[in-house]
């Protein structure tokens, strides 16, 4: 496949899908650097909160340090979105996820908080993630798991899930509710270390438990693709819920240009994670 057809075929698994992955994107040596600085940081993290996370993993934010600046502005990871024609690309945030040894499955979930603006239910994305995971990943160490199209179509499991942030879900209390459950529809995303995931925000995912000895890590940068075509409001929307780390972006000269910016006066979609089913 020519370099043409492989971006065409990344970009219509994007849309139609609601991911894709693009391998070999993190140099080893960041790869390297990425798991020396999150193993540091994962270490630090309290008993307490561990507990408190046991389905999720590690949720350390990546704040404002340097070193992620560099990830969130990774050129290889800009050029290929570039080339699948995701350009103008703004971003907000990012955390650390550690999935620890023998931890339970993550929850199916979405990450979308902006349904109450009609755009949200248009094929192009508005967020998406680019994930790095720090080590390869299958079934048995926790990959990720997520369900085709359901960023654009209804599914049962719409009506089913809970708030993504409720404690019975993180703590992972009850494996027998619906967002533990195997879907007929799921499909694993197992990848190598340094390959790039990129997913739409509204897309139904969640991970298989980690059942080996080896801590599963992953880096979650959240992007805005095409940011200068949104609707204001919706731009509003990412700078009052997304774009809080105002500082930082000033302080990192590269990452300016990402910055998630609107003129002044724009009353933003309100935050929403209900979800309208098409025939509503
Ligand atoms: O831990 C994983 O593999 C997935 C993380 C995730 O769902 C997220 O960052 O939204």
């Amino acid at each position: 496949m020519n370099d043409l057809d492989y971006y065409q075929e990344k970009r219509r698994q994007h849309l139609e899908d609601g991911f894709c992955i693009i391998e070999n994107v993190l140099p080893p040596e960041m790869l390297q650097e990425m798991r020396e600085l999150t193993d540091r940081l994962i270490d630090a993290v309290p008993e307490s909160d561990n507990k408190k996370q046991r389905s999720t993993g590690s949720m350390i934010p990546v704040g404002r340090n340097p070193a992620f600046a560099k990830l969130a502005t990774l050129q290889p990871a800009l050029d290929a979105y570039g080339r699948m024609g995701f350009d103008d690309v703004r971003f907000s945030s990012g955390y650390i996820i550690s999935k620890p040894p023998h931890s339970p499955p993550l929850f199916w979930h979405f990450d979308w908080m902006g349904w109450a603006h009609p755009r949200s239910y248009e094929i192009e994305p508005v967020q998406t993630f680019f994930m790095y995971y720090l080590v390869d990943t299958n079934r048995s160490n926790g990959c990720l798991r997520v369900i085709p199209g359901s960023h654009l179509r209804d599914h049962p499991l719409h009506d089913q899930l809970e708030d993504a942030h409720a404690p019975v879900l993180t703590r992972a209390e009850n494996l027998e509710m619906a967002e533990f459950k195997t879907q007929p529809d799921e499909v694993d995303v197992p990848v190598k270390a340094g390959d790039l995931v990129i997913g739409d925000s509204r897309l139904l995912h969640a991970a298989h438990a980690n059942s080996t000895e080896t801590r599963r890590t992953v880096i979650t940068l959240w992007m805005f693709p095409n940011f200068g075509q949104l609707p204001p409001p919706l731009q509003a929307f990412v700078v009052a819920v997304r774009g809080r780390n105002p500082q930082w972006f000033v302080e990192d000269p590269v990452l300016a240009a990402m910055r998630p910016d609107c003129p002044p006066g724009i009353e933003a979609t309100p935050d929403s994670r209900t979800r309208f089913r098409r025939e509503d």
